[in-house]
């Protein structure tokens, strides 16, 4: 059994004293369930591969491997160069499926084939993160090498740098054969949603000049 992470700790500390519902139950029921999840049976049993073309994507990447460590999803993070280790990129994209990973993470900058190449090789989804890295032309190199697939292997390209949504995304899929991390995904959202409320109504009793400080 894993322990859950500090933040949704946190949050369910917080919720659990002020009560917050997530449908009929609080985000501390949540934080519970978290530690007896479905998806994966630890660290040494990842269920999400996220891969980068360089260490220099890794300060992008690694906003994904955080979300899914708030979520409780267990993932593995590993530098595949579509370009400059081409053989470790296909051993990789056809062993993934069977080393248990069921959804792949895939970014990359500049001319951005690893995420389509992954997807070319690996019957898993694929969800790929465009990366802006320091030569880039203003990101719109990689966002159309990883956007404009070719119809039959699809790549499910995310925003530019939107290394957090590819977590999100790759928590959706697997959340829909896993009813207590789609408990955990409504948690989070709840949380969104009501952090955006505090600030409507900071803004509307302080009026924004104030606000803005
Ligand atoms: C791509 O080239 C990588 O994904 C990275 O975004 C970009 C630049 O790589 P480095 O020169 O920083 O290693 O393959």
């Amino acid at each position: 059994m894993m322990k859950a992470t500090t933040s949704l700790r946190k949050k369910a500390h917080s919720d659990e004293k002020s009560g917050n519902m997530v449908g009929n139950t609080t985000i501390a029921t949540l934080s519970a369930q978290s530690e007896r999840r479905q998806v994966g049976k630890g660290p040494e049993n990842p269920v999400v591969g996220i891969v980068m073309g360089s260490k220099s994507d890794l300060p992008v990447l690694k906003q994904a491997a955080e979300l899914l460590r708030e979520l409780d999803v267990p993932c593995e993070v590993r530098i595949v160069s579509a370009h400059r280790t081409p053989l470790r990129m296909v051993e990789y994209a056809q062993t993934a499926a069977s080393r248990g990973i069921r959804v792949v993470i895939a970014g990359a900058g500049g001319a951005a084939h690893l995420p389509g190449m992954i997807a070319s090789v690996c019957p898993l989804p694929v969800v790929g993160v465009p990366v802006k890295s320091s030569q880039s032309m203003d990101g719109w190199d990689s966002v159309l090498s990883i956007l404009q697939m070719p119809a039959g292997i699809p790549v499910a390209t995310v925003a530019l740098n939107g290394a957090k949504n590819a977590g999100i995304l790759a928590a959706q899929i697997l959340a829909t054969s896993d009813s207590t991390l789609a408990e955990r995904l409504a948690a989070y959202r709840n949380h969104l949603r009501q952090q955006v409320e505090k600030d409507a109504n900071h803004l509307e009793k302080q009026g924004w000049q104030e606000f803005s400080g």
